[in-house]
């Protein structure tokens, strides 16, 4: 009939499912194998990922997906695993919140430059990038010993398949991946007194992987197929975009907000804005700022006792607008912990009413998010000369129709909501397509995506004024 089905794996910081996705001519089905959190772990005073946790529910969810053709895995960024010489896994990955980096980001661009530095990899500087986790772990007996570094994906698709090797959409967000020789960039490595022999050889969304081992004993031991392995790579392959002045909120965690351009964008302006050019599939540069997204609240409700969320957010929605705005994207909300609290500082601070209801923080942190996708939207406009005049949400955040509707009404334009599983739906259609049974361009992919998926369409309304008032409350 022209049509397969296809396993995706997609590990989200939050997060992790194996979907089945059944895609022909017209036709893109999604179904979910299975569903299961993602919590990280502690140990002896550092965050880890719970690796063989997420490997044994990606397991159980290929399983439970019974036989598919091929199978694509993706995940969040940054994070890798060691192996030794074995093929060994050395410890448990450390998580990307952790505080290992405190101060690090800052001794190494004192030392190899900032400018030179984004002139080479064109990534924007957080504390947590692959670069500087790296930095602060020298000398640790681990990395001393390890033969091999492979990112979470890669390192998924290793104990599937027993292959090695690098994808090069989340290599290019380790600020170790030279974006003009489309190569691993050995000298920043080199100037940072990192390794150079430990990095796999890179591979690109649509090649294939290998065979799963067949002691794994899976329906039908099918190949593993490389796709765009960052997950918010797979995401933007599924903003069902016509054309190209869209932005795309890739909205989780993280609010992943940018545009898709032809080429990298490494202006000293581009570079003070934070703005990133990372790797997309077919080439593309995926060209976006991190805004802190939904963590604060995820952390809210954890420290809450984990609310039911739609209730609260009606609740939100029911309070004044505006009552109290935050800079959503301080460095001060990036690590675990109790956010309320911090909200509640972060307004004292500034002089504003503290938020004293879960629904108030809850408005807080919704109307503060909007605004940094407001800042988001236009300097992206202006630092890549990409005029948009419709915004894309996909990802969990396309089910909350406040932040959807908040977002319109701050940026003026309309938002395209949907579909909420955009990233397993990207890593699934690139399978597809190496498999040959969809078009060849992101175009015709997005297109399918346009005949089959549920958007939801939210106009921009409520005050401008409004907006540019509250909007000069927080950009200082
Ligand atoms: P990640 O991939 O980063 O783990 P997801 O794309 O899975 O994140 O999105 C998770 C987020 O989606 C949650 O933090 C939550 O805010 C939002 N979300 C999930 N379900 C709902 C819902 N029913 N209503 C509103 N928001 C929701
Ligand atoms: C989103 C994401 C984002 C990265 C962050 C570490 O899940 O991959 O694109 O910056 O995690």
């Amino acid at each position: 009939s022209g049509e397969i089905e296809v396993a995706a794996v997609d590990l989200g910081a939050s997060s992790g499912r194996v979907m089945v996705g059944r895609v022909g001519p017209g036709v893109l089905r999604l179904s979910a194998a299975h569903r299961f959190a993602n919590e990280p772990v502690r140990v002896a005073g550092t965050l880890h990922w719970d690796i063989l946790a997420l490997y044994r529910n990606v397991l159980a969810g290929l399983r439970a997906a019974g036989p598919v053709a091929s199978v694509g895995v993706d995940s969040w960024a940054v994070d890798y695993g060691l192996l030794d010489s074995s093929g060994a896994l050395l410890g448990n990955p450390v998580h990307y919140r952790d505080t290992r980096t405190e101060g690090v980001r800052q001794r190494v661009t004192r030392q190899l430059g900032a400018e030179r530095l984004y002139a080479t990899t064109g990534v924007q500087q957080l504390p947590f990038n692959t670069l500087y986790q790296l930095v602060a772990a020298a000398g640790s007996p681990q990395l001393a010993t390890a033969h091999r570094l492979l990112m979470i994906p890669d390192l998924i698709a290793y104990w599937l398949t027993g292959e090695i090797g690098a994808e090069v959409t989340n290599a290019s967000t380790t600020q170790l991946y030279d974006l003009h020789k489309r190569a691993w960039a050995t000298d920043v490595m080199a100037a940072a007194g990192i390794r150079t022999d430990i990095f796999a050889p890179l591979r690109e969304p649509g090649t294939r992987i290998g065979p799963v081992l067949p002691d794994l004993d899976l329906p039908g031991t099918p190949n593993v197929v490389a796709v765009g392995s960052h997950d918010t790579a797979s995401a933007v392959v599924a903003v069902p975009a016509t054309g190209e002045h869209f932005a795309y909120i890739s909205c989780g965690t993280w609010s992943l907000v940018g545009v898709e351009l032809d080429r990298p964008v490494l202006t000293e302006a581009s570079r003070q804005a934070n703005f990133t050019n990372e790797g997309g599939v077919d080439g593309t540069i995926r060209y976006l700022r991190n805004v802190m997204g939904l963590w604060p609240l995820q952390e809210s409700l954890r420290t809450w006792g984990n609310p039911d969320l739609p209730e609260l957010l009606a609740a939100a929605a029911g309070e004044p607008a505006f009552r109290s705005v935050v800079d959503i994207d301080e460095p001060a909300f990036l690590p675990p912990g109790d956010m309320p609290a911090r909200i509640a500082e972060a307004c004292r601070r500034t002089g504003q009413p503290v938020p004293e209801s879960p629904a108030a923080v809850v408005r807080c942190i919704i109307d503060s998010l909007a605004l940094a996708h407001r800042r988001a939207v236009r300097q992206v406009q202006e630092l890549s000369g990409r005029h948009v005049d419709t915004v894309h949400i996909v990802g969990g955040g396309a089910r909350n129709a406040l932040l959807c509707q908040l977002t319109a009404d701050a940026c003026g334009l309309p938002v395209l909501a949907g579909p909420v599983e955009a990233t397993a739906i990207g890593n699934v259609l690139v399978q597809a397509r190496a498999a040959g049974v969809v078009g060849d361009d992101l175009a015709a992919l997005r297109e399918l995506l346009r005949q089959t998926q549920e958007i939801a369409r939210y106009e921009p309304g409520g005050e401008s004024a409004a907006w540019r008032a509250a909007s000069r409350r927080v950009e200082v």
